[in-house]
């Protein structure tokens, strides 16, 4: 595939005003006619070009006039057209084959329905078209299709027609009042219950909802439902955005690459990311539900409304709209642990993305293969970039800033340098250096030092930036506060907290500090994660206890602990790796009392103290070595710790755990699940120690509970330990859940993570289970997946075995799903951070999926660039 620059962006050559689209549905051959009418965009006498992909043209007419063969020419991905009048009325047909597309790009089945995925450049394999966001269009769309198979038949926007044909068929017809790029059109078709509910809006007007499901799943879209409504009251009390249409409408799909897709007034859904009753889902699935419901309904604006101008501006829709989401998560249940779960999500992803092959500004400048560019930097960096924009500006005129972006831009495609100049005209501030976030791959790291002199405190921050910044300063908010060795804040300035805006790549503060202070100053830094920086100061383990203890703000509370365990962590792992063997030393004493402490505040904040006691991945300890990464020692000293910690505080954690038990019915609400999260967090300690009593207590809990976080909580506490209840628990959710692939997706998760050494052959094994299926991504991912990604120890086995396993399942993938396959091959990226033995072993895996005539555009990007 060539490269696509974001310097050489020009408009559009035509535009197109209005389509017209009628779809005879079936399998194997579903006849697409498109009628548009288009004019030409500025004076040029260039010829309309139009993508198309992987379908059959029938017929071409201009202005009521069948072109012949000579009037146009046709290749693989394009139908150029020439002699177009300025103003024209084309029509085309063309037929396509949805049954057989297993890219689920495009239109195509899942589970015997018709579905569409056209983000970001799907359309495009459905009809020919200017396939570009800068080309909006109003669509009318009429779908035919035969009434007992499909008897629902959804589009974009309202319906306003429906009928039944004499053949058996039906038709339904739907027009869009609003004009939207090609990457936002769907259409649903098939034999689908609809759940219906209603939104009264801000201005009174009544939105009809609707989530269609299979109809055995009637029962799991309560929860998804209640999400849809809570985003849209939100959106309209925290961003003044009311709904647009008359209807509202979600569709759950088993076969979805992405979690969800914002098409206007029809979002598709992951199935995943819909369905849940409590027996079903756990906690964690009912928080996922709640946010991606939210996300893509927030796109309405964010996306759909102001939409952007090329693919380079992906962020300006992601980013944002991420941190929506992150901000109505955090709203509706415990902001401080929203944060601690986006910034863990930050830091093990994006942070490793920003290290890699694949490292790529917020804006990228340059692609092969869009696809590959929905990452985390894009989406989870993006939301980083717009938080900081808000608290540079203040929520109030940040809330500005975006009622002016959405009044001046609605109805156009635009740019993130559109963005963040609404919100430099309405502040006070100069955001030209701001823009470098966009543009500079790479984390920039923050040394931090300070001193206190004569009722002084002096704080000086140098910046470290990316080699691609070319020694140019970063500009970023930086929460601050003091805090003494009891623990008590120390105000500076007559202040408790500051946020200092940091951009020069060396800056000092001088603060007055009121009181005298001899003992230990202990400062807490970028507060709140206030800026996506690596922060390096030299932290006494001391001064980390006062932060773990008494810090005002909780996310630094959490990360001073995190920060003191891997701190541990990391001297064994390097102490292991130099005399070969695990340590013996005993639990660091001050560490060991500040996991105490912490235990003792469970009942006031069950959800935080677990998140608190959580040890850092495997992976993210990984992260933290650039060679040789120690892949053993890693696993076996996380192991040893967590042993030492649970033998200390047996009692203390049996107690916990017993007093968070719960009665009654299972309710998704923050205090409940903070118990349920706390538990399972206890009870893994508890079975590390491999002790029958808590075998026992596990097993037990997989009996007793009635909902799905605490039967699946207890498999995973006994997925630690080789014992015969692990067995039992294991094969006894197989034989109660094996009719139903999302909850299975659990257990092929949980099996593929076991860290035995019988790991691969058992991954082997489940593919061939009757429920696993290796078309279906959310299966791929759930097993083969967390085979790659969370089982480091046997996946980074010396003989190579996972490698070239994976290498495998991936040119299988590729065949089917390139999207996929590409995804997949993103683990080979760390191959430079391995021993010498391991690396090789990497990159020949890399080099036989990347070395084949047949290798995908998407794939061979992705393998190209690990290479290097
Ligand atoms: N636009 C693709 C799916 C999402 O980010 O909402
Ligand atoms: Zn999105």
């Amino acid at each position: 595939a060539v490269e696509i620059r974001l310097e050489d962006y020009t408009p559009p050559d035509f535009l197109i005003d209005t389509v017209d689209l009628t779809f005879d549905l079936s399998p194997s051959q579903t006849h697409v006619r498109s009628q548009m009418k288009i004019h030409r965009n500025g004076v040029h006498d260039r010829a309309l070009v139009l993508n198309g992909e992987h379908m059959t043209l029938l017929s071409v007419q201009v202005d009521g006039r069948a072109l012949t063969e000579n009037q146009y020419v046709l290749t693989e991905t394009t139908l150029t057209i020439f002699d177009v009048p300025d103003q024209a009325h084309v029509v085309i047909e063309n037929r396509i084959d949805p049954a057989s597309n297993t890219a689920l790009e495009g239109l195509y089945q899942s589970a015997g329905n018709f579905c569409t995925q056209c983000e970001p450049e799907g359309f495009r394999r459905i009809t020919y078209f200017i396939d570009r966001p800068d080309v909006l269009s109003r669509y009318t769309v009429t779908l035919i299709a035969e009434a007992d198979l499909y008897p629902i038949l959804l589009s974009n926007g309202n319906p306003v027609a429906a009928e039944k044909c004499v053949d058996g068929k039906h038709m339904a017809r739907w027009v869009d009042p609003h004009p939207k790029p090609s990457y936002l059109f769907a259409l649903v078709a098939g034999n689908l219950t609809r759940i219906t509910d209603e939104f009264v809006t801000q201005s009174g007007k009544t939105v009809e909802l609707g989530i269609y499901v299979e109809a055995h799943n009637a029962d799991r879209c309560d929860h998804a439902m209640a999400s849809l409504k809570h985003a849209m009251r939100w959106d309209e009390q925290v961003y003044g955005r009311e709904y647009d249409l008359d209807v509202f409408n979600i569709v759950a799909v088993d076969d979805f690459n992405m979690g969800a897709m914002e098409n206007k007034g029809l979002n598709v859904f992951n199935s995943r990311y819909v369905l849940a009753k409590p027996d079903t889902a756990t906690d964690g699935d009912y928080a996922g539900i709640e946010s991606v419901v939210a996300h893509e309904y927030f796109h309405n604006w964010s996306g759909n409304r102001v939409t952007c101008r090329d693919w380079f501006q992906l962020s300006l829709k992601e980013g944002f709209t991420v941190f929506r989401d992150q901000e109505f998560s955090a709203d509706m249940g415990s902001r401080a642990v929203k944060r601690i779960a986006d910034v863990n999500l930050l830091r093990q992803v994006q942070f490793a993305e920003d290290a890699g092959p694949q490292a790529h500004p917020v804006q990228p400048k340059a692609y092969r293969e869009i696809n590959n560019f929905y990452t985390s930097t894009v989406y989870n960096k993006g939301a980083e970039v717009v938080r900081m924009l808000r608290n540079l500006l203040g929520a109030d005129t940040f809330r500005q800033g975006t009622d002016l972006y959405f009044d001046r831009f609605d109805g156009q495609a635009v740019t993130i340098e559109d963005f963040v100049s609404c919100m430099a005209e309405v502040s006070d501030l100069d955001l030209a250096e701001f823009r470098q976030w966009y543009d500079v791959a790479g984390t920039p790291k923050l040394l931090v030092r300070d001193e206190y002199l004569e009722g002084q405190y002096i704080l000086n921050i140098d910046q470290m930036v990316p080699e691609s910044a070319k020694g140019h300063p970063y500009m970023l908010p930086f929460g601050f506060a003091l805090f003494d060795e009891a623990g008590q804040p120390v105000l500076l300035d007559g202040k408790a907290e500051h946020i200092l805006i940091v951009e020069q790549l060396s800056q000092s503060w001088t603060f007055s500090i009121e009181k005298n202070h001899a003992d230990l100053l202990v400062p807490s830094l970028n507060r709140g994660f206030t800026a996506p920086v690596e922060v390096q100061y030299d932290y006494s383990d001391e001064a980390l206890g006062v932060l773990s203890r008494a810090d005002t703000d909780a996310f630094n509370r959490w990360d001073a602990f995190q920060r003191r365990i891997q701190r541990c962590l990391l001297g064994r792992i390097r102490m292991a790796m130099d005399v070969g063997s695990v340590g013996e030393d005993a639990l660091p004493e001050d560490l060991s009392k500040a996991f105490g402490q912490l235990l003792l505040e469970a009942a006031q904040d069950p959800m935080f103290v677990a998140e608190c006691i959580a040890l850092p991945s495997e992976n993210y300890l990984a992260d933290q070595f650039d060679h040789d990464t120690p892949v053993e020692w890693i696993h076996h000293e996380r192991a040893r710790l967590r042993q030492q910690l649970a033998a200390e505080w047996e009692s203390t954690l049996q107690l916990i755990y017993q007093s968070h038990d719960q009665d009654g019915v299972y309710r998704f609400e923050s205090r409940a699940a903070g118990q349920r999260q706390l538990r399972r967090q206890v009870l893994s300690y508890l079975c590390s120690l491999k002790r029958s009593a808590w075998t026992q207590l596990a097993k037990e809990q997989f009996e007793r509970a009635d909902n799905m976080t605490e039967s699946f909580n207890a498999l995973v506490a006994l997925n630690v330990s080789d014992s015969a209840e692990f067995e039992h628990v294991l094969t006894a959710f197989e034989a109660r859940w094996r009719h139903d692939p999302l909850v299975m997706d659990k257990w092929f998760a949980l099996q593929a993570q076991r860290s035995d050494e019988n790991a691969l052959a058992r991954v082997q094994g489940l593919m061939e289970h009757p429920t696993f299926s290796i078309k279906n991504p959310n299966r791929v991912r759930a097993l083969i997946g967390s085979f790659a990604r969370i089982n480091p120890l046997r996946f980074h086995d010396s003989s190579g075995s996972g490698y070239q396993w994976l290498a495998d399942r991936i040119i299988e993938l590729d065949a089917m799903n390139p999207q996929i396959a590409a995804r997949m091959a993103s683990v080979f990226n760390t191959w430079k951070r391995f021993d010498g033995n391991r690396a090789a072993l990497m990159r020949a895996a890399l080099k036989k999926i990347h070395d084949r005539p047949d290798c995908s555009a998407d794939l061979a990007e992705i393998t190209g660039k690990a290479l290097g």
